[in-house]
């Protein structure tokens, strides 16, 4: 059984959907800290820091692999900071332990580009470079990452990660982040025909359509375990764009479309990270390949959308 931990996220809901498609709908278990509606297979209300009865489901469904996707992103962390740490370690450290005790087989849990900071070089971001993150969530991504490589040297725990851009899809709102920005543009573009954008002009941000997210995340958790030769987390480059240039791209299917600046304080995050990505070591040892480009995206954005 494959268990998806954090199943009704931004991630969770399209990858739950796309590994019930390919391993067939009862292969797959999806929890969530709430009810999920519209599961078409094994569902369980799990709180991740309930250790216990993650260890019971881990048993009960003969779980071999876990997708972990339950974390306080950016924004939300940097108002209960607490709670950020607390959610995202606690939990992370319960199912690397399930697989150093070899109760479970593989273990993927996504990074971030939160984990570089403002002396990181900004274009072309390096896979090793200066990561020193300034937000909580940024902080615990780090903290995670070297975690994972230590379990995987040490202890030889297979687990597999990617430090996830900003990502888009149409199937679910994201929760709390930096980059959420370029999901809600298109919401607000088609109800509203204008967007204020918590942004400021010129904010160049790395960002990946979710059809690309999830099958990198499928394509690194399918590839054999030789090739996985980095265990902190992999960089994914995605698209790099700033909010005037997805706004333009929509103005060419909604002309009378407007954008206004009103920056918050996810400004000053999203200025300590990369604008854009080298992800030159997926290619290279997983073979990785992104199909999405701002325009593709954009009019498959709208169309499921509209
Ligand atoms: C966020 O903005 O917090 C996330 C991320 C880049 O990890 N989308």
């Amino acid at each position: 059984m494959i268990l998806v931990l954090g199943a009704g996220g931004q991630v969770g809901s399209e990858l739950v959907e796309k590994l019930r498609a390919k391993h067939g709908r009862n292969k797959v278990l999806a929890t969530d800290v709430r009810e999920l509606e519209n599961q078409n297979g094994p569902f369980e209300v799990l709180n991740a820091l309930d250790k216990e009865k993650l260890h019971d489901i881990v048993e009960r469904y003969k779980v071999e692999e876990v997708y972990h996707l339950v974390a306080l992103l950016s924004a939300t962390a940097e108002k209960n900071p607490e709670f950020g740490w607390k959610l995202n370690m606690e939990t992370l450290f319960t199912v690397l332990d399930l697989a150093k005790d070899k109760k479970i087989k593989k273990v993927f849990w996504p990074s971030s580009i939160a984990v570089f900071g403002p002396n990181t070089p900004r274009q072309n971001t390096p896979q090793q470079t200066i990561t020193d993150p300034t937000t909580v969530y940024g902080i615990s991504k780090l903290a995670g990452e070297r975690w994972c490589e230590y379990y995987a040297k040490n202890y030889g725990v297979d687990v597999r990660s990617i430090r996830y851009p900003g990502l888009i899809g149409y199937k679910s709102l994201p929760g709390g982040g930096t980059t959420d920005y370029a999901v809600d543009i298109y919401h607000k573009a088609l109800e509203n025909g204008t967007y204020e954008c918590f942004l400021q002009k010129g904010t160049y941000l790395p960002m990946m359509y979710m059809e690309d997210a999830i099958r990198a995340t499928i394509e690194l958790m399918e590839t054999s375990e030789e090739n996985v030769k980095i265990r902190s987390s992999y960089n994914l480059g995605g698209i790099s764009f700033a909010p005037e240039e997805v706004a333009r791209e929509i103005k060419n299917h909604i002309p009378q479309f407007e954008i206004s600046y009103a920056p918050d304080f996810r400004q000053k995050i999203a200025e300590s990270w990369p604008a854009s990505i080298d992800d030159s070591a997926a290619f290279e040892d997983w073979g990785w390949k992104l199909e999405y480009d701002m325009a593709k995206m954009t009019e498959d954005m709208l169309k499921n959308l509209g």
